[in-house]
């Protein structure tokens, strides 16, 4: 740790220049990426990074959830994991996942171009799926690497009413096979993944790192609202059963959960009306939600509350209301071990940290039920993420992937 950059052959000028010319693949007209998993633009992607990992002295190959995992081995056994997700939601921003990603590549290409061997394998992942692409559950392919699949079925079908085990297969994966994805887990000492905060808290400090602390549980809730659809003229108000009045009336139930007292964040962020026409009543209404705490216990005592109030608006709107709890994420806490050492590294570096827990779903949640986890996070100008103006300053980008390299060879140092 006390090496200066150069003597470690930390590049950021190389890490820049790839991080835009990702930005590039999947670009969108709003100025931001559309990389959904599986698609012609992810895989594109993950090309691209395949061959950088192949510069950075890393052995990649598709596993069968279609990650796209890179290794170099140590002079020991053992592993340190690092990586995140090349996949974006539609219109997201460019650093997202991918800065995680190439920032993992920067650490393996380091080590090979000073020619210096961990005693632990590096192994960097890009994770498949991890936002949950046309409205899958999402984290597939860290599901998978840790011998969870099971809680991502490969029979989930997409909006396009495709199954995820044949967009999994399209992306070179193996549906039937999802066992051999999982890492060598007892030889797996921690995972460490690099991200932009996606919030506002380091930015309104004005630290340039994030300890994070944990990672917040998320619970989602498929509701179906099954009305009656007439004539929108001459069908009187009280004999209407209107499915988009009553999915209004839970909307803002959902909305008023944290108000309450219930969970952190409440979101109701999918709605299909049907027939959405507008001289018919609506007589069908679906509505994609999802409760995030800290706390399981929380999400547990919300979904009753919740489970209550669907049962009220059904009778009190004369509808029928079908709900179907969908994934639920846990939440997770970060390795003690892995948080001192980011906020070593972070102080012999003279960077301000802060610890913090992410309100956002990661990759490292998914293999923190196995596995030790930590997370090092960055500022997102103005907090914004998820949206083509998601920033990071550059010289917080460069300072965070310094973080994680310095991070992983104080990890390898301590737990020989
Ligand atoms: O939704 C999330 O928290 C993550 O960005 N997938
Ligand atoms: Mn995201
Ligand atoms: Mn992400």
């Amino acid at each position: 740790m006390s090496d200066a950059p150069s003597d470690i052959g930390f590049d950021g000028d190389r890490l820049l220049r790839r991080v835009a010319e990702l930005a590039r693949v999947g670009a969108s007209a709003a100025g931001g990426v559309t990389r959904e998993a599986w698609g012609p633009a992810d895989l594109a992607a993950r090309d691209l990074v395949a061959g950088w990992m192949v510069e950075a002295g890393l052995s990649p190959e598709v596993d069968a959830a279609a990650n796209l995992i890179g290794r170099s081995p140590g002079r020991g056994g053992r592993w340190l994991a690092t990586g995140s997700h090349l996949d974006t939601v539609v219109d997201g921003g460019t650093l997202d996942g991918a800065y995680g990603v190439v920032a993992a590549i920067e650490v393996a290409a380091s080590l090979h171009d000073t020619g210096r061997v961990m005693e632990h394998g590096l192994l960097v992942a890009a994770f498949a799926n991890e936002e949950g692409a046309r409205g899958t559950s999402g984290m597939t392919g860290s599901h998978a690497c840790v011998g969870l699949h099971a809680d991502t079925p490969v029979e989930e079908l997409d909006d396009d009413g495709v199954t995820v085990g044949e967009r999994l297969r399209h992306a070179g994966g193996d549906p039937a096979a999802l066992d051999h994805a999982c890492w060598p887990l007892a030889d797996v000492e921690a995972f460490v993944e690099l991200h932009i905060e996606q919030g506002p808290v380091l930015d309104d400090t004005g630290r340039p790192i994030g300890v994070v602390s944990g990672i917040t549980g998320r619970q989602g809730l498929d509701v179906v609202v099954h009305g009656a659809a007439n004539h929108a003229g001459t069908t009187p108000m009280h004999l209407r059963h209107d499915a988009l009045a009553a999915a209004a009336e839970i909307v803002l139930a959902i909305e008023s959960l944290p108000r309450d007292g219930g969970v952190r964040v409440a979101t109701c962020g999918h709605v299909a009306a049907s027939p959405n026409v507008r001289n018919v009543i609506p007589g069908q209404v679906a509505l994609g939600v999802e409760l995030r705490d800290q706390d399981a216990a929380v999400l547990d005592a919300a979904m009753l509350g919740v489970d209550a109030m669907l049962a009220r608006v059904a009778v009190a709107r004369g509808v029928t209301v079908d709900a179907r709890w969908g994934q639920r994420v846990p939440p997770v806490a970060s390795d003690p071990a892995v948080v001192a050492s980011v906020r070593r590294v972070a102080g012999a570096m003279g960077l301000a940290w802060i610890d913090l827990p992410s309100g956002a779903g990661h990759d490292a949640q998914i293999i923190g039920r196995v596995l030790p986890i930590g997370m090092i996070f960055v500022p997102s100008v103005g907090g914004v993420s998820h949206s083509p103006r998601e920033r990071t300053d550059a010289a917080d980008l460069l300072a965070g992937a310094e973080a994680l390299l310095r991070t992983l060879l104080d990890l390898d140092g301590r737990s020989r």
